[in-house]
């Protein structure tokens, strides 16, 4: 979620989104449910969700805010994004679970409906193991995965990626640009994580869209976090007249499912 890292990321590898992938099949049983919150009722489930401290990301154009991130009364999980002329910066909602639900190898998915104005940023992601560590340059000791990041959303676009070797001057990072996306058409859309063995697998409305593999990069098998967040950058175009005239703007999640790869013994 850093500035160059992404720069790279979208520049690394480019991909496009195809409808002839045969939809997956969920290799989970439904009885492999490990974690679901559909966001019924009418406040954040803190068994499940903190919401992320607040301070100033993004070289000062967003400030996660306590308030703004609720749920609507009607299933879903808000994320709203508003511009504060005062201070010049975006307010908007993040949330997660750490300490609260970090799991391991399986299969994680959300259903959002993002919006798209210029220089917004949603994205659905996890923080697995230590991404601090730089001990193991191959990220097996711990990644961040940006299952799905909303980035240049007004010029249809998103991607994957992936971070790891800590956030200094040993970062690495590799991702997958998609181009004319479907994903802004005003509907919900799932956007899939699979953590096996030795991939991690992407997908979009259960067609796979990149995939990573152990002879690419380091898979880390330890537990990790899942985080929902909407922020904005300068380099994506916030700030200007035309992003700012945009917000407000809501990101909203219908649901996030988890399910253990294997069955429990
Ligand atoms: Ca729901």
């Amino acid at each position: 979620m850093k500035f160059l890292s992404a720069i790279l990321a979208v520049l690394c590898t480019a991909g496009i989104l195809t409808s002839n992938k045969a939809p997956k099949k969920l290799p989970i049983p439904e009885g492999n449910l490990v974690f679901e919150d559909n966001f019924d009722g009418t406040s954040l489930d803190k068994t499940k969700w903190s919401r992320c401290p607040e301070y100033e990301r993004c070289e000062g154009y967003t400030y996660w805010s306590d308030d703004c991130s609720y749920l609507d009364g009607e299933g879903h999980l808000v994320l709203h994004a508003e511009w504060d002329s005062e201070k010049g910066r975006m307010n908007s909602g993040a949330v997660r679970t750490f300490r609260k639900f970090e799991f391991g190898l399986g299969y994680y998915e959300a259903s959002i409906k993002f919006d798209n104005p210029k220089g917004l940023w949603g994205a659905f992601w996890m923080m697995v193991g230590n991404v601090g560590d730089t001990s193991d340059p191959t990220g097996a000791k711990g990644i961040e995965i940006d299952i799905i990041e909303s980035i240049f959303a007004d010029e249809n676009k998103c991607q994957h990626a992936l971070h790891w070797n800590g956030y200094g001057d040993k970062h690495k990072s590799t991702g997958t640009d998609l181009t004319n996306v479907n994903i802004y058409d005003g509907s919900f859309h799932t956007f899939g994580l699979e953590r096996t063995e030795d991939a991690y697998i992407f997908y979009i409305d259960n067609a796979e869209t990149a995939r990573y593999t152990s002879e690419e990069i380091g898979i880390c098998k330890l537990d990790g976090y899942m985080k929902l967040s909407v922020e904005c950058a300068q380099w994506a175009g916030a700030g200007t007249p035309e992003a700012i005239n945009a917000l407000p703007s809501d990101m909203l999640v219908d649901y996030v499912r988890v399910y253990r790869e294997k069955p429990q013994s």
